[in-house]
Parts: C-alpha cells; sequence; structure tokens
C-alpha cells in the first residue's frame, strides 16, 4: 500500500512536470473530498483523455461585492468534447455562502449538456437549519454526447459582513460512496471512460473561490457638458430660435420670474458681461443672419471680430 501512495505520488509530480509548459492545467490538480482509489492496472496518465473540470475564481472588490452580493458560479469542462455521458460530481461551497435558487433549481445546465439526455441535481451538505451548502449534480445519456462548455451554474449570495482579503473556496468534492461513488465517464464505461474517470479526480480539478479584494475606486464620470454660447436650446445650432429663447429668458428675469442658472449664463451671456439680455439676443440673431448669407467663422470667430461686441462691453 506503501509502495502505491508513493508510486502515486511521484507519478503525480513527474505528471505535473510535463504539464507545467500548459497554463491552463499548471493550477489543476485532484478534487477535494474523499482519496480517489485507484482501480489497480489502471495509471490515470495512460488516459487518452483529460479532461479539466473548472470551478470560477473569481476576484472581486469589496465595493463592487457589496453591491452585486449575488454570484454566479460556473461549473466548465474542457478536453471532454463528445467524450462523456455519465457524471455524477459532487460542488461544495464556503459555508458561508448561500445557495439560492435559480429558476426552481440548485443548479442550473449549461451548454456543455444541451444534447445530454438526462440532468438533474439535488442540494447537499444540509445544515441543522435544512439549508445546503453544496449540491450534486448528474448527467446520464444514451451516447457520449457531453460537450466541452459550462456544464453547470449555481448562484451563490456571499455573506453581508463580507471583508477584504476574504476568500470563499467552491470545490469539486469527490465522495466515494458506499454503493456508487462520484463519476466522470463515457457511455459504456469502458477502460477508457475509466481511465478518463480516474484522470479527472486525481489530475483534472481546478477549484473555486470567491476571493474579496481592495476597493477598486468607482470612476465617476464627468457630466457631458453639450452647452454651447449661443445655443441655449441646446440643438447645435445657433440661430433665430436661440435670440428668441433668450428674449424670452431676459423677460422672464427682468420681472423676477425666473433665476437664470449656471446653463442659462453659459449659453445667454454671449458678450461676457455678466447680464443676459437684449444685447446677446441681438448678437445672435446677428450670427444668424451672418451664417445664414454664407459666412463660416464659428461662433466664437464672430464675437471676437464684430465691433458691436466691443461697443457692448465699452459701455
Ligand atoms: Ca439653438
Ligand atoms: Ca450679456
Amino acid at each position: 500500500m506503501k509502495g502505491t501512495i508513493i508510486r502515486f505520488i511521484s507519478a503525480g509530480a513527474a505528471l505535473l512536470m510535463i504539464l507545467a509548459p500548459s497554463i491552463t492545467r499548471v493550477y489543476a490538480g485532484r478534487a477535494a473530498g474523499d482519496p480517489y482509489k485507484l482501480e489497480s492496472g489502471l495509471d490515470p496518465e495512460n488516459s487518452k483523455i483529460k479532461p479539466i473540470l473548472s470551478l470560477s475564481q473569481i476576484e472581486l472588490p469589496l465595493n463592487k461585492a457589496k453591491e452585486e452580493p449575488e454570484q454566479s458560479i460556473e461549473l466548465t469542462v474542457t478536453g471532454a468534447e463528445g467524450k462523456y455521458a455519465s457524471t455524477g460530481l459532487h460542488v461544495k461551497f464556503d459555508d458561508r455562502l448561500e445557495i439560492l435558487k435559480d429558476d426552481g433549481d440548485y443548479a442550473t445546465s449549461g451548454p456543455a449538456l444541451k444534447r445530454i439526455g438526462m440532468i438533474d441535481s439535488s442540494p447537499d451538505w444540509l445544515d441543522e437549519n435544512n439549508v445546503p451548502h453544496g449540491v450534486f449534480v448528474m448527467t446520464g445519456a444514451s451516447s457520449n454526447k457531453g460537450r466541452d462548455g459550462v456544464m453547470w451554474t449555481f448562484l451563490l449570495r456571499l455573506p453581508d459582513d463580507i471583508q477584504v482579503g476574504d476568500v470563499y473556496p467552491i470545490e469539486i468534492y469527490y465522495q466515494k460512496g458506499k454503493s456508487s461513488g462520484d463519476l466522470f465517464t463515457d457511455l459504456l464505461q469502458d477502460k477508457e471512460g475509466r481511465l478518463m474517470d480516474a484522470w479527472v479526480f486525481t489530475h483534472g480539478i481546478e477549484q473555486g473561490y470567491i476571493k474579496i479584494t481592495e476597493e477598486e475606486p468607482t470612476t465617476v464620470p464627468e457630466p457631458v457638458i453639450k452647452v454651447k454660447k449661443g445655443d441655449p436650446n441646446g440643438d447645435g445650432i445657433i440661430d433665430a430660435v436661440d435670440a428668441s429663447y433668450m428674449m424670452a429668458n431676459y423677460a422672464k428675469i427682468s420681472t423676477g420670474v425666473y433665476e437664470p442658472d449656471i446653463e442659462d449664463i453659459m449659453t445667454c451671456d454671449v458678450n461676457d458681461d455678466g447680464m443676459m439680455d437684449a444685447v446677446d439676443a441681438s448678437i445672435v440673431l446677428a450670427y444668424y443672419a451672418y451664417v445664414s448669407s454664407g459666412g463660416t467663422d464659428e461662433f466664437e470667430v464672430f464675437l471676437e471680430t464684430q465691433m458691436f461686441l466691443r461697443q457692448a462691453i465699452d459701455r
């Protein structure tokens, strides 16, 4: 027995060295939970199919985690396209996480299982309040229709007292069981399927987590000031409509009905004399006439070159 363990460990180390250049597989390892009992004569290294089952690894800034405490976790498979049919997997969530039902179920099947005939899930690790802390997900099919991609998604809620540095593990947790254990195999559970099963649970697991990181400064977008001098109605055109608007404003301000705001001042006091009056309106009207008769200068340029503007300032 001892010899077997040592051989197994050194085989694992050798495999890791072989796989080291492949980034996707560097972090894959064995499932949590019960040790996988290797069938004698079956070496997972010899498996032709070496799938990786991975759970979402989410790093979430504290403020975002508080804004969106409900996080979706995916169980994804790669390297097993068209190679599997029967699966039974335990996924265990940190006790502080709450599993939420999504559309009536604790697990939702994903596109990888689209062509799989039977899918089911049941809550597991019920606490004294009957709250589950894990899910058992299973599939069955009449041929090896399982695909690569997202097999399952789980909706989890973070607790209220989250702190920077918190890590909430989410694990594929292998259970041997008395009569039946967890599975990731093909239809016939032939040698190829049994090798794949052995490989997945001993080498092909990438565990997941939600990690709370430092708050990210929320970037408040600068309000876009679209106001333009001489264009109080904001349609981008300086014309008689603006002049009329300014006259109406002038009347309302003069009679004390209306208190101009910063936008009014920016758009209506075109000669910058601190007043919004008929002079400004007449400048706008003059510009409208200028443009209408073929003038091409921008309003600002027009303002600078007009004699009456200077006269207005001189007053
Ligand atoms: Ca306008
Ligand atoms: Ca003015």
